[in-house]
């Protein structure tokens, strides 16, 4: 009795271990911040920039290896400059590894700004810029920290650095980006506590005064309220999570809030004939670049990277449900690390929820009506609000869509003196045009990680001729993309453009490879020139596909620290390698870019644009797979 008894306890403590990929509790947040503070390997005064769980190894996730619990951490010292990475082992308590970083500087976060404040208001040439633009009371002033980049600058070979851009809060706005302090900027450097250099332009422009509130319910004439619209599933959710995985029709997937990439899923795989067959590994938004095309003094240096600057789910906004989700949504709260290294939880972060979805398929009198579950955060990053949604549908798609909205960053202009580098959007302010790119790391494992093969099609006229005696002859070409080199690919409308992910190894029921093809939405190209510091800096946008060979440490597309970041870090460096990779374990990269040429109707707050990209099915089945739907 006692052996079958200390089986079942063995048995349940096995089962209560959390899958390998879990997100940190709390309380494992607390215990690996307490490992690396009493290990003394890190200054005791070093901050906690991100504290997250160190993801097991692929194969050890997958093959059920029962990977220890880690946590990965970076620690950034001020007082010396020096930025850490830590490794703790929450299974044997022990510090694992801690490593000093030469020469990068982590993310910034509001300690940055709380020190860049204080810098700004002690120094007396800022204030005296102030006074002669009229602004007596600094208390009516907030200050904004712009990532500063890399031009190589004097001054700028050592150090933490940031731009700030003063605003005025007169009138106690809540929107102050609409009353921006124009042609002052301060090049601070946190870590001798000095402005560097103080960019105080001739005030032609008056600071903007005409309020841009954004209405709240008491202080507009509201529209009146459109007919009630009841969202309700009065028996219960339509999806299911057991141990962390969401189980939706016949999707399966995990889902992290990660301080840096936000949502990012995990073993995507979809239910055919009583199996899991998988698809995506790991999805994430590696990361985004938003150049600004304004030359002058106080502009040219503004191309925030918000995931590896800022952290997108740092900087992750509760969800209200009825408003930023559907009222039948369900919340999932976030913890992360504050740099104490204290766990903190955010409220709300993540809503997952089915909507309807319009026609799934139809014919004459037979149709389904179509249902989607998404899964969707919201990221809050400075004056620009980004909405991240995945979308799992009944036909095996998957949709990535990118929503964006906030407040645009403005110039205070006179309005007599209109510049190409921005479109007017209010009396005296301007928004200069830039662009958002995006670029994702998607680890697909079509029907396992490997063999996978990621091919090229491109359709093409046929020349006139005997196969083309009518003149409207078109095929589709396949080529295999097979080095990394020649994986490094733009799209074309010339040809409709598209790639597929394939297993070689794996048929359909035609006999064919299954596969799923990445179809792109709106993109575009950078309009920053080759040799520019931010393309060097942001090598992803020299294409829009590449595609590198599974490997575990390969995750930010600009780099592990692209803040202050020099030149071609993450894809240029590992792609120089040219490895090979046809019937191995691939990583496809997409990057998507919108150009935004502001207008007024994007001002004070903008419309909600949205933008993304699909992974449909190709030969993954061997029909239409939703041709099971009930009848509603
Ligand atoms: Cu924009």
């Amino acid at each position: 009795v006692r052996t079958f008894l200390l089986g079942l306890y063995a048995t349940l403590t096995l089962q209560a271990a959390p899958h390998p990929l879990t997100p940190l509790a709390a309380d494992e947040i607390a215990a690996a911040a307490r490992i690396i503070r009493e290990s003394h390997r890190v200054p005791d005064a070093a901050r906690f920039t991100i504290l997250t769980l160190d993801e097991p190894p692929k194969d050890s996730v997958l093959h059920n290896l029962n990977p220890p619990r880690r946590a990965f951490a970076v620690l950034y010292d001020g007082a010396t400059d020096h930025t850490f990475e830590a490794v703790a082992n929450l299974t044997t308590r022990k510090l694992d590894r801690a490593d000093l970083i030469p020469n990068v500087e982590p993310m910034i976060g509001a300690e940055d700004s709380a020190r860049v404040d204080r810098i700004l208001r002690a120094d007396p040439r800022w204030r005296q810029a102030l006074l002669a633009r009229g602004i007596r009371e600094l208390n009516r002033v907030v200050v904004i920290c712009w990532s500063a980049g890399h031009f190589d600058l004097p001054g700028t070979q050592t150090g933490r650095i940031v731009r700030a851009i003063p605003y005025s809060t007169e009138g106690n706005t809540r929107n102050f980006y609409a009353h921006p302090i124009e042609g002052l900027v301060a090049h601070v450097n946190m870590t001798t506590g000095r402005i560097m250099d103080l960019l105080d332009t001739p005030r032609n422009a008056p600071i903007p005064s005409t309020p841009a509130e954004l209405p709240t319910t008491f202080n507009l004439p509201l529209r009146e309220p459109p007919a009630p619209l009841l969202i309700t599933q009065p028996n219960g959710f339509g999806f299911k999570i057991e141990d962390g995985e969401v189980r939706w029709q016949k999707w399966r997937f995990r889902w992290m809030l990660h301080p840096r990439e936000g949502l990012v899923l995990y073993t995507v795989g979809y239910e055919d004939g009583g199996r899991i067959r998988p698809i995506l590994y790991r999805g994430s938004l590696s990361e985004m670049v938003v150049p600004y095309g304004d030359p002058s003094a106080g502009w040219f240096f503004r191309n925030s990277f918000d995931a590896g600057e800022f952290g997108l789910g740092l900087n992750a906004s509760s969800m209200r449900p009825g408003i930023d989700c559907p009222a039948n949504c369900r919340t999932f709260d976030a913890t992360f690390a504050d740099p104490s290294g204290a766990p903190t939880t955010l409220p709300r972060a993540v809503a997952l929820y089915e909507r309807d979805a319009g026609i799934a398929w139809k014919h004459d009198d037979e149709a389904r009506r179509a249902r989607e579950l998404v899964l969707s955060f919201v990221s809050t990053v400075g004056n620009y609000d980004y909405g991240f949604d995945w979308i799992f549908r009944q036909d095996g798609s998957l949709e990535m869509r990118v929503s964006l909205t906030g407040i645009m960053a403005a110039k205070a202009v006179a309005d007599s003196d209109h510049d190409l580098f921005s479109h007017p959007v209010g009396p005296n302010l301007a928004a200069p045009h830039h662009q958002h790119f995006f670029t994702f790391r998607l680890d697909l494992d079509i029907d396992g990680p490997a063999p996978n093969r990621v091919i090229e099609m491109n359709s093409v006229a046929v020349a006139a001729g005997p196969r083309n005696p009518y003149g409207g002859a078109f095929e589709m070409r396949e080529s295999t993309l097979a080095t990394e080199r020649e994986a490094q690919r733009n799209l074309d409308l010339t040809t409709s453009r598209k790639w597929i992910v394939v297993n070689p190894t794996a048929k359909n029921s035609l006999g064919h490879p299954t596969g799923y093809a990445l179809l792109p939405g709106e993109n575009a190209i950078p309009f920053a020139l080759p040799e520019s510091w931010i393309r060097k800096r942001a090598g992803l946008l020299d294409h829009h596909i590449w595609v590198t060979p599974y490997a575990a440490g390969e995750l930010y597309a600009a780099g592990d620290y692209p803040n202050q970041s020099r030149a071609g870090d993450g894809l240029p460096r590992w792609t120089k390698a040219n490895r090979p990779i046809d019937s191995r374990d691939i990583v496809l990269w997409y990057t998507m870019g919108i150009t935004h040429n502001p207008r007024p109707e994007d001002w004070p707050v903008m419309p909600v644009h949205t933008a993304g990209f699909k992974l449909i099915p190709w030969g993954f089945f061997g029909r239409n797979p939703a041709m099971d739907l009930p009848v509603n």
